[in-house]
């Protein structure tokens, strides 16, 4: 069996998409022909791609740049701030894992990297808009979260998917000391119908490669409609529930972060407005590529239809 494990991809290697995906494809190559050298390398450093095809809902819009996407991020686990996850989680160990799948299922089942890895893997390049009005392009690896419903059988009784994060302070800076954001661990939640719904996918890479710890290594959740918290990440339970979930940012602050979260130009944060969004690594940093934020991210296509008779300004 492969050895998925990569590193944080260093600035050194950033590299255009075309010519990347060529090289890509050559390294692929030249590692399949030296068996006995890849396996001596040292653990961690293998850099097998994850084998994947492209999947629907494309976008003409350019990729984020790999640094970007592997710089700036929140995962208050490792920290508050945007450099923080990328700094702080070279300690957080994402293999092996387990993914508990239960509640109201006819078949709990415990899924292991290899499980997750075996669905049929994509490319998904999806639109991504945080709530603090940022937003990026990028090229996830992943597979429906639908399939992964459909292994384990909901009841007819489940209305709700509830996903946990792994609690783990010694690998997670950002969960021990005095500061701690949010308690752990955290969570969120969808109705099932949205989870169901093809544009959600569980990633399990990126750029064609196993995630990065600072993007939720090893599996998250990627809803491109909803603002970024809804993608929670590096997930070990998902459970199946009658009652709509507590999720953490509705605990921490139920005034300015809804259960829906469905991104929505005409719904303000009560704090700034959500009509338009800085497209992180795009026009540098003094001249910022700001653009109009579209409902449901631009997806209203895919999902209007999910929230028809509902009133979205009373259910953000
Ligand atoms: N466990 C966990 N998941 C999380 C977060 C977090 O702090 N902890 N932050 C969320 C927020 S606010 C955003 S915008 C996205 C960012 O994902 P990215 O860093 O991969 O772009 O992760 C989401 N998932
Ligand atoms: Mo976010």
């Amino acid at each position: 069996m492969a050895v998925y494990r990569v590193p944080p991809v260093p600035p050194s290697e950033i590299t255009p998409r075309a010519a990347w995906l060529n090289r890509r494809a050559l390294i692929a190559g030249a590692l399949a022909s030296l068996p006995v050298l890849s396996a001596a390398r040292p653990a961690g450093a293998a850099q097998d791609p994850l084998p994947l095809k492209p999947g629907p809902f494309g976008t003409s819009e350019p990729p984020t740049p790999i640094k970007d996407v592997t710089s700036y991020n929140n995962f208050y686990e490792f920290g508050a701030g945007k450099a923080d996850p990328s700094r702080n989680s070279g300690a957080f160990r994402p293999e092996p894992w387990t993914l508990e799948v239960d509640g109201l299922v006819a078949k709990p089942r415990t899924f292991d990297l290899d499980d997750l890895r075996g669905f049929p893997l994509e490319e998904r390049v999806y639109r991504m808009r945080c709530v603090e009005a940022w937003s990026m392009v990028i090229p996830w690896v992943g597979f429906p979260l639908a399939a992964l419903l459909d292994q384990v059988e909901p009841l007819g009784s489940a209305k709700y998917v509830a996903f946990e994060t792994v609690v783990r302070p010694e690998e997670m800076p950002g969960q021990k000391g005095l500061f701690q954001p949010l308690p752990w661990p955290y969570v969120e939640g969808l109705r099932l119908d949205e989870a169901r719904h093809p544009l959600a996918i569980l990633a399990v890479g990126l750029y064609g490669r196993t995630l990065p710890n600072q993007n939720g290594a090893p599996v998250r959740l990627v809803v491109p409609w909803k603002y970024g918290f809804k993608g929670i990440k590096s997930i070990v339970r998902i459970s199946l529930v009658e009652d709509e979930p507590v999720t953490s940012w509705k605990r921490m602050a139920a005034h300015e972060y809804g259960f829906y979260a469905n991104v929505n130009p005409a719904v303000d944060h009560p704090r700034w407005s959500q009509a338009s969004e800085i497209r992180i690594g795009e026009g540098g940093f003094f001249s910022p590529s700001r653009r109009d934020t579209l409902p449901f991210n631009g997806y209203a296509g895919e999902v209007a239809g999910l929230y028809a008779g509902m009133d979205l300004a009373a259910d953000y």
